[in-house]
C-alpha cells in the first residue's frame, strides 16, 4: 500500500466518525483520486530509529525511553571527549533549501555539539550549526534549527560532533531525539511545506497535483492563498489532507 493510500484511508476513517466541513473536503479528494505515483517519505525522522552510518567508534550508545521525547525515546550517544561524533543518513527528496530542526535532550549530563551535513559519507561536512546550551539541572527537549541547501536529491549525511563539556558534570554526551526536514518554498498556501515527491492525478481533467507536507502542533492553522509568497509552480488551486497524529 502506498503512503498516500494510507493517508486517504485514515481520512475516510475520520470522516465516518466526525462529519465536519473539513472532513467533507477530504471525502471529495479521496473519491476523485484515480492514480498515485511516487514515494511519500517521512519528513520527521526519529533519530533512535536511524541506522548509524559512521562514528568515532563509541559503542556504549543506546536508545533511552522518556515520555517527553518525540516518539517516547531518544538516541543517547555516550561521547566522552570533544571531537567524538556520530553520523546518520537523511533522505532528501529534492534539491533546494531546507530547515533541519533537530530536537535534542538537554540535562546536566549533556554537553554541547555541532551539526554538519554532507552529500557523501566521507564529506566534506559543511553548513555547521552549533548547540551551545548547557544546563545545571532539569530535563527538556529543545530544538536546534539548521538551514541547509542541497544541490541534488538523494541520501545526505547529518553528523553530530561533541564540541563542549557540561561545566557542572564534565559530560560530553549527546541526546539526539528527532529531525524535522522541511523544504523552504514550494506548495500552495505559503512556505514551509516539504516536497514529498509523490503526485496525485484526478479523473476529471488529468491534472496532476504535487504533494507537499508539513507537521503542525495542535491549534489554529492559517493557510495562505494558492499563490502566496513561497508558492512554487502553483496554478489553479490546492487540496488539503489532514492526518491526525
Ligand atoms: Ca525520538
Amino acid at each position: 500500500m502506498s503512503g498516500l493510500s494510507h493517508v486517504a484511508i485514515k481520512a475516510l476513517s475520520k470522516l465516518a466518525s466526525n462529519h465536519s466541513p473539513l472532513c467533507a473536503l477530504l471525502f471529495l479528494l479521496c473519491c476523485s483520486a484515480t492514480t498515485v505515483s511516487g514515494a511519500f517519505p517521512q519528513s520527521t525522522y526519529e533519530i533512535e530509529d536511524l541506522t548509524i552510518a559512521d562514528s568515532d567508534g563509541t559503542t556504549a550508545s543506546v536508545t533511552k525511553t522518556k515520555s517527553a521525547a518525540s516518539n517516547g525515546a531518544y538516541f543517547f550517544y555516550k561521547s566522552n571527549a570533544i571531537g567524538e561524533f556520530v553520523t546518520f543518513p537523511i533522505p532528501i527528496s529534492a534539491a533546494g533549501t531546507y530547515s533541519l530542526d533537530v530536537q535534542h535532550h538537554l540535562s546536566k549530563y549533556r554537553g554541547t555539539f555541532q551539526v554538519d551535513v554532507a552529500d557523501t559519507l566521507t564529506g566534506p561536512y559543511t553548513q555547521t550549526v552549533t548547540m551551545n546550551t548547557t544546563v545545571a539541572s532539569g530535563s527538556s527537549f529543545p530544538t536546534l534549527t539548521m538551514p541547509a541547501t542541497f544541490a541534488s536529491s538523494g541520501t545526505k549525511y547529518l553528523r553530530f560532533t561533541a564540541n563542549g563539556s557540561n561545566p557542572g558534570t564534565g559530560s560530553e554526551r549527546m541526546g539526539l531525539d528527532k529531525v524535522d526536514v522541511t523544504q523552504a518554498g514550494g506548495g500552495g498556501g505559503g512556505s514551509g511545506f516539504s516536497n514529498s515527491s509523490a503526485q496525485l492525478q484526478v479523473s476529471q481533467s488529468g491534472t496532476t497535483f504535487d504533494l507537499y507536507r508539513k507537521t503542525f502542533t495542535p491549534g489554529p492553522i492559517t493557510l495562505g492563498g494558492n499563490l502566496a509568497t513561497g508558492a512554487n509552480g502553483a496554478t489553479a488551486n490546492y487540496i488539503v489532507i489532514v492526518v491526525e497524529q
